[in-house]
């Protein structure tokens, strides 16, 4: 398969991310993409693509035009106010209080978030316009044809709802292909979250709708980020009711029980019947990320592209999470290559 791949990822770089109640070097970096595009390479997967130009418009059919103003601006208006650090909320409408736009930059970023380890800096705005065109030309390739595509998308983008950013995304790079595959004329598509942590973003994006079956498996919310959503009795709403499905587990899990959370969410799948299936590819499910509590091996991950193969679908990889930057290579390239073995 053509993996999709664009060196503006580097645009993000910041050097903060507020962890344990100090700055730390942060998790989500580029050699992640880089050591990724390596492994791709060295295995041969397929030949690596640079994204087209698809502009604003298919981003904006999932995000507010407010949203992506205050994404375009925030480190400008940053800056303009004398700031000295990288970009942090620091306060957000608890309960009772007002969900408005405030107008200076430390209420927007309140307004348009949902956590603060996602630190924004100059490139933020390049880097995540660059990585939802990696997911649409990734997109183009299934829609046009191709079996699968891989949509080395950076940063990710599953956390990411209509109007808020958080969990290191900004664009919601699935929730922009999904909306793509309808807008060109698919009936139904699914999208599978395997990435360690609950696809909040995804989730509340579909929540209301037939048209989109998202389903995720993650660490448990009581115990794991984003703590306020994934739980399962989250089952969609209105004409969504239904159409999503959260599978939750505890901390240390094993792929011989994650495995059947797999089978389950493969089977409402293979019951719904879609059109074209999106993989939230995140692999922060190994035991040695540094940010989670599964215990996948990376032999695992071979296993895990074969069953998804076998849905016998038109597949979208779009890459989310993974933070053991030594082994990430192996590990999701380990799952494509476990798919393609897989006629
Ligand atoms: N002590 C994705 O995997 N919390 N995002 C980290 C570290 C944020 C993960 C806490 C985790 C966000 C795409
Ligand atoms: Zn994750």
């Amino acid at each position: 398969m053509k993996t999709v791949f664009s060196p503006l990822h580097h645009r993000r770089t910041v050097k903060s991310e507020l962890d344990g109640g100090i700055l730390v070097d942060p998790y989500e970096k580029p050699s992640r993409a880089e050591t990724i595009l390596a492994r791709v390479i060295h295995q041969k997967l397929g030949d690596v693509i640079e994204p087209e130009e698809f502009g604003l418009d298919p981003i904006l059919r999932i995000h507010g035009a407010d949203y992506v103003d205050f994404l375009k601006q925030c480190w400008d208006e940053w800056t303009a106010a004398g700031k000295p650090g990288e970009a942090i909320p620091a306060i957000w409408a608890g309960r009772g209080m007002r969900h408005r736009e405030p107008k200076d930059i430390d209420g927007r970023l309140g307004y348009f978030s949902f956590s603060a380890e996602s630190s924004i800096t100059e490139g933020t705005w390049d880097a995540a316009y660059a990585s939802a065109q990696v997911a649409l030309t990734a997109q183009k390739r299934v829609a046009s044809g191709d079996r699968a595509a891989f949509a080395l998308c950076r940063p990710p983008g599953h956390h990411a709802a209509s109007d808020m950013y958080g969990g290191y995304c900004f664009f919601n790079n699935a929730a922009i292909s999904a909306q793509a595959f309808l807008d060109q004329g698919a009936r139904r598509v699914a999208i599978l979250d395997v990435d360690f942590h609950h696809g909040n973003g995804t989730q509340s994006i579909f929540y209301d709708r037939d048209d989109v079956l998202t389903i995720s498996l993650h660490g448990d919310p009581d115990f794991a980020f984003p703590h306020f959503l994934g739980f399962e009795e989250e089952t969609g709403e209105g004409a969504g009711e239904g159409y999503n499905l959260n599978i939750p587990y505890p901390p240390n899990t094993p792929f011989s029980v994650w495995q059947e959370g797999l089978e389950r969410a493969c089977r409402e799948i293979e019951r719904y019947a879609p059109d074209a299936v999106i993989v939230a590819l995140g692999v922060d499910t190994f035991e040695g990320d540094p940010i989670s509590f599964f215990k996948l091996t990376s032999a695992d991950y071979l296993t895990m592209g074969q069953r998804i193969a076998s849905l016998n679908l038109p597949t979208l990889f779009t890459m989310e999470g993974g933070y053991d930057v030594d082994a990430i290579g192996i590990n999701a390239v380990n799952v494509l290559e476990g798919f393609e073995s897989n006629q």
